[in-house]
């Protein structure tokens, strides 16, 4: 089935501005995606009609607001297809999630001599925490390298994978470059070497099917804003066991059972690790987005955009003086390239002069930069809304900006 691109165009109304007087083309959905209609008319609807706490009071909005926020759990339970809604804990986003985990694992599991596997693939966000984690517990953080396509070496990893891991986490696809990682594959190899395995889906949540018990993941984290969410608003997934093994991440509010100055006692999960207010109004949003994501439907969806990949790659690879950085066989919709004698931050500012939105820079991915030996690209990162159109206007502002430069 095809996609209806023009109607899909229209429930996004960002799409029909203009930028510097030129329609906005926007690239840049691997930083964040625009918000469809459903997700704003919730956001709407709960601060202009629902608005109040939740899982606190007895009153009719409390209520109400408890049932719809924990339908979106049941939503994002069924999108990723966990066991249970109790695995699903809505956290602040990836990076909040990713914290979580390295903080409470590292406290119940890590020990010293401990070693914690992480790609050269890596967004900080996956790197920081582990390396503050491992400072703590006396662990080590061990990269595992990849080719000059930027694809994962399978066989360096098999080597570097043995009794002393503790932990593997990876993201499902790399924001840098876009190459798809053979996480299934590298989640059963560290299970052989009982490793857990943490995968980092911030870049393919809204572009290809998660199904966490097919995968058999230990730990999994996305951001609602990358899947046309809102801001502020996180998913961590964790093994039931593994979750209850572990101590709370932070204290306060709703993630308690009993609590004295002698001592205190938890909530069972997930209200564990969901201390304080959430960001409610943005929890019940993330529903909208994820029923939207199924109304389209995400093979469609990735079928779509492997088209376009396709297309944008043999249009960018003709430029020339144009290289693209990162040519994994298996790839998303991301295109990061740099020009010969032209800055990043140059290009990506004057294709913002023609309404062309990418993102320039490193990426939040320094090790991966140095590893391809660039200190930045200018990154296209395509979504089901863009079309060749679009990426035929994004070849002839490069041509354009060439001639500036
Ligand atoms: N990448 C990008 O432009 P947060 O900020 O918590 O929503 O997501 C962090 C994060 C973690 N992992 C990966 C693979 C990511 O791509 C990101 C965010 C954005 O590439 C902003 S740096």
């Amino acid at each position: 089935m095809s996609l209806d691109i023009k109607k899909i165009r229209d429930d996004f109304p960002e799409l029909a501005r203009s930028v510097h007087g030129k329609p906005l083309i926007y690239l840049d959905n691997g930083a964040s995606t625009l918000k469809c209609r459903p997700v704003i008319e919730s956001l709407n609807k709960h601060y202009s009609e629902d608005a109040a706490n939740i899982h606190r009071g007895v009153h009719f909005l409390s209520e109400q607001g408890t049932i719809e926020f924990e339908k979106s759990r049941t939503t994002v339970q069924a999108f990723i297809n966990a066991k249970n809604t109790h695995e699903v804990i809505f956290t602040k986003g990836t990076t909040d999630s990713i914290n979580l985990v390295a903080n409470c694992f590292a406290e119940a599991f890590l020990n010293e001599g401990d070693e914690i596997l992480l790609t050269t693939l890596e967004h900080h966000s996956n790197i920081v925490p582990w390396q503050i984690a491992a400072k703590k517990k006396g662990a080590k953080v061990v990269e595992v390298p990849i080719n000059d396509q930027g694809e994962i070496l399978i066989e360096e990893y098999k080597k570097l994978l043995g009794p002393k891991t503790k932990m593997v986490a990876t993201n499902h696809i790399s924001n840098s470059l876009g190459t798809i990682n053979p996480i299934k594959e590298m989640i059963a190899l560290a299970h052989e070497v009982g490793a857990k395995f943490l995968v980092d889906a911030a870049q393919s949540v809204a572009h290809a099917k998660i199904d966490v018990q097919d995968l058999d993941c230990d730990f999994l984290a996305f951001s609602s804003h990358k899947i046309f969410g809102p801001t502020g608003v996180g998913v961590l997934y964790g093994k039931e066991e593994l979750l209850n093994e572990m101590p709370p991440y932070q204290g306060g509010g709703d993630m308690i059972d009993q609590v004295s100055f002698e001592e205190t006692t938890y909530n069972d999960l997930p209200h564990k690790f969901e201390a304080g207010t959430p960001h409610i109004a943005g929890v019940i949003a993330l529903k909208a987005a994820l029923d939207y994501v199924s109304s389209i439907g995400i093979k469609e969806i990735e079928q779509y955009e492997h088209d376009l990949l396709t297309y944008a790659t043999e249009k960018l690879s003709k430029i020339e003086g144009l290289r693209i950085v990162g040519t994994a066989k298996n790839k998303a919709s991301v295109i990061s390239f740099v020009i010969d004698g032209a800055h990043p931050h140059d290009i990506g500012t004057l294709l913002d002069r023609q309404g062309i939105a990418v993102r320039t820079g490193h990426h939040c991915t320094q090790p991966l930069m140095k590893r391809m030996n660039v200190p930045a690209t200018a990154r296209a990162s395509f979504c089901f809304y863009n079309t060749k159109e679009e990426v035929d206007a994004l070849v002839a502002g490069i041509e354009k900006t060439k001639e500036f430069l």
